[in-house]
Formats: C-alpha cells, structure tokens, sequence
C-alpha cells in the first residue's frame, strides 16, 4: 500500500527520522487511524484482557500484556516464547484486526522494509510508574524481519542502546500516534522504556499503549 491508498487513509505526513541504522521513527504516521486503533485495542482487550505476566525470575511484568493475531508472546517461570492460544483461557488469541495488520505493512513500507505480513501483535499498557528494562527481541525466527511499533496514550521516554547491554545508549520521546520500525542492523539492539511518567491523555486517559507487530514465525 503507498501512503494516501487503502482502507485506511494516512493522510498526515509524518517525519521520518532514522534514530540508527535500521531504527526508523515515522512521527504521527497513526494519528489519523487513531480512533481505530482504539477500537481494534478494546476489542482485542475484551477478547483477552490484559494481565501481568510472570517474569523467568519470578517476578511479575510491569508493563500488563495481551496478544493478536495467530501467535502471541508470552512469560511464565519457564521462559519466553510465542504460544497460538491465550495461557489464561486456552483459547486461540484474537485475531488481528485489519487495521493493525495495515498499519503494520504501511509503516514497514515507509521505513524500507516492503513485504512485512506480520502474525503476531503484542499489547503493552502501562500505567504511571511502569517502565521496560533493557532487552532484546530475539523469540522471533527470523531476524530479517523488522518489528513495527506503535505508540498511544501519554508519551514515554524510550531507550535504545546497542548490541551487548553494556553498550551506550541513547533515548527518544515516543509520543500518541508515532510508530517506530525496528529493523536491519538495530534488529537485535537492546531497548526498552523508562517509568511513564503521570498524566492525562485526551483518549486513553493515564495509560500508555504500545503495539509490537512482528512475524514471529
Ligand atoms: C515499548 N517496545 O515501546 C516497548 N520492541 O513500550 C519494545 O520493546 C519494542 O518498541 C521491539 C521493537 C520495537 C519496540
Ligand atoms: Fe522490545
């Protein structure tokens, strides 16, 4: 799809900044799907509700999580990985609604990277005081595959660092309607999300959400 087509219109031109090779911010690339994405958010929440995972460690996520899509991502005592049905219900995870699977392929696009179908979207919210301690993302097949990531709600301050979790790091306001694809050579560069700070968004109220579309298989 090429920007001003499709079901969904993106009409607002975004800035694109390349925060690192293969990191590329597209500002308010989903400001006009915003409502949507609301939408398709609840539905999805409603279907699955959100939970705080346990971590490997035994502690428990900061950030409350579900899923979309064929696969989603999960943790428990046992580790990482992606599971087809929700662990709390047995049930298959939603699918995903068209307008993220849109948004997914759109902002790939934007940044570079044609062809992303992704199969798996996972659902952060976080409430004033959660953070996302630096890691990778690497349950995933094949790392050719960028992450398209969406933020929403009250903005974040987002950590992107290198490849080994010494290496220096630097950091970003993700702010409602950005979208940030995570590719090529910064695939596997640790990241992550410092402690949201309080406040109001005219939409999803004292929250933040963010969305991680990714072809885990
Ligand atoms: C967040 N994001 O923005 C956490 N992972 O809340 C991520 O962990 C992330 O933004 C992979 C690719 C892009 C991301
Ligand atoms: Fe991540």
């Amino acid at each position: 799809m090429t920007r001003g087509q499709g079901t969904f219109g993106f009409a607002t031109a975004p800035g694109r900044e390349e925060l690192a090779p293969g990191a590329v911010l597209l500002r308010g690339f989903v400001l006009a799907e915003a409502a949507a994405l609301r939408t398709a958010v609840l539905a999805v929440a409603t279907a699955a509700p959100f939970r705080h995972f346990p971590t490997p460690g035994g502690k428990r996520m900061a950030a409350a999580m579900t899923n979309c899509g064929a696969l989603g991502w999960v943790s428990d005592r046992g580790g990482y990985r992606y599971t087809a049905n929700d662990p709390d219900t047995g049930a298959p995870w939603p699918a995903m609604p068209a307008v993220l699977s849109e948004v997914a392929r759109a902002a790939a696009r934007a940044a570079g990277a044609d062809g992303f179908e992704p199969d798996a979207c996972l659902v952060n919210r976080y409430e004033p005081g959660a953070a996302m301690a630096l890691h990778q993302d690497r349950d995933e097949n094949d790392f050719a595959q960028p992450i398209v990531s969406v933020s929403l709600g009250l903005p974040i301050r987002f950590v992107l660092g290198g490849l080994t979790r010494r290496a220096a790091t630097s950091s970003f306001r993700l702010d409602h309607g950005d979208v940030l694809v995570f590719g090529g050579p910064a695939r596997l560069c640790f990241h992550g999300v410092r402690k949201l700070a309080a406040g109001e968004h005219a939409q999803w109220g004292r929250c933040r959400i963010n969305l991680t579309l990714r072809r885990a298989r």
